[in-house]
């Protein structure tokens, strides 16, 4: 029988790191529609992230992109940041749209370019020295769009050579977390293509070396969740950029296209001890809100992984693992279903009023007046974006 109290413990402890970028504009290469009220810097940006932590409870990290908020004092910031509640959390690095980069970034031919790749990386790990941020999220969006184009060896031992550098130059209590996409914007290879390609450079760089898994970033049919319970098995999961797709990497709100998938990932992190905060798991959304109001969105989204957190707790781990023994693949099958078709929401909202919260985030923040008051007060100045 499953004990409510420990599911009710766990869901209070939960963690969700918010996105930065997620409160800025984004789009497509066809659109990028600017929405009313869209903070104009990283301090904005933290005022809104408080906002969906106040209305959930479970959300007190933000991860900050650089150089979209880079600024002149990132202890100012981390200030900022406490004053609301929050602490700063992953560090992301960006050698994806300076023009040196077309051929490539760490893995570039070009030693020079190299260089300049490599010294982002480690102005980045300063940036964590200033904001106390555990992580370095590394994505790189180097690859090739013609075979022969370049040697794919020779670029793996490019890629290896940065990443020692960076790893040699991170803290005691400093982690890179290495991001791996099968595609976009290359579009023949990918120097990290898939969690395999990340699993060996994390092995070969020791154990503060981890892996992102960003669930948009499969070939389609991609079983994710032995993807988790592998490298949880390994202690090599070092984190989700969590967000979902229907067809590539869509950024949609996470658990918008596929529900059940987001619950059987979740599944295996319980099954595997990822939600205990010493297995060191970070659960960060990524995503783009490209039509819908924003702040609502990632709401939403951190309802989402509740739900999905909720019911994977709510699997009776004992009656599954006497099925499982038996053979029994109906009623193994029939344990997981009983949990994933049990609705959550009622233990979710006395789970939140326990925490001193409105039960419905969604309704909190409609009566905060917050989204009036920045469509109002956010008037003039360069909204925040990708830049690009
Ligand atoms: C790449 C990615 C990566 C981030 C970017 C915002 O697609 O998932 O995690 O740097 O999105
Ligand atoms: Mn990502």
């Amino acid at each position: 029988m499953t004990d409510l109290s420990a599911v009710r413990a766990a869901l209070k402890s939960q963690r969700i790191e918010t996105p930065s970028w997620a409160y800025g504009n984004s789009g497509t290469r066809f659109k990028v529609f600017r929405q009313e009220g869209v903070p104009r810097d990283p301090y904005e940006k933290l005022d809104d992230a408080a906002q969906v932590h106040a209305a959930t409870g479970v959300a007190p990290v933000v991860a900050l992109h650089i150089p979209w908020d880079r600024v002149d004092d990132y202890a100012a910031l981390r200030a900022h940041a406490e004053e609301r509640g929050l602490t700063l959390g992953a560090i992301n690095s960006n050698v994806f749209q300076d023009d040196d980069y077309k051929l490539g970034s760490v893995t570039n031919p070009d030693p020079a370019v190299r260089r300049k790749a490599l010294g982002h990386l480690l102005d980045c790990v300063d940036i964590m020295d200033a904001t106390g941020s555990r992580d370095l999220k590394l994505w790189f969006s180097d690859g090739t769009n013609y075979p022969g184009q370049d040697d794919i060896a020779a670029r793996q031992d490019r890629l290896a050579e940065a990443l020692e550098a960076v790893y040699r130059r991170l803290g005691d209590d400093q982690r890179m977390l290495l991001e791996y996409k099968l595609f976009e914007p290359a579009f023949y290879t990918t120097d990290v293509p898939d969690w395999g390609t990340s699993y060996a450079h994390c092995l070969k760089l020791g154990p503060k070396a981890q892996v992102v898994v960003d669930t948009g970033h499969h070939a389609p049919g991609t079983n994710i969740e032995f993807i988790v319970a592998f490298l949880l098995r390994e202690a090599k999961l070092g984190g989700f950029d969590f967000n979902s797709r229907f067809y590539a990497d869509d950024d949609l709100m996470v658990g918008a296209a596929d529900p059940f998938q987001l619950f059987r990932i979740m599944h295996e992190v319980v099954r595997g001890g990822g939600l205990r905060p010493e297995t060191g798991v970070a659960f960060m959304l990524d995503q783009c809100h490209n039509i819908e109001a924003k702040i609502p969105a990632i709401i939403r989204s951190v309802m989402n992984v509740q739900e999905a957190t909720a019911k994977a707790l709510l699997v009776d781990a004992g009656a599954l693992a006497a099925a499982q023994s038996a053979g029994d693949v109906l009623e193994a099958n029939a344990v997981l279903m009983d949990a994933y078709n049990t609705d959550v929401r009622p233990l979710l909202a006395s789970v939140r009023e326990e925490l001193g919260l409105h039960p419905d985030p969604m309704a909190a923040y409609r009566a905060s007046g917050w989204q009036q008051q920045i469509t109002t007060g956010r008037v003039g100045g360069e909204q925040a974006g990708w830049g690009a």
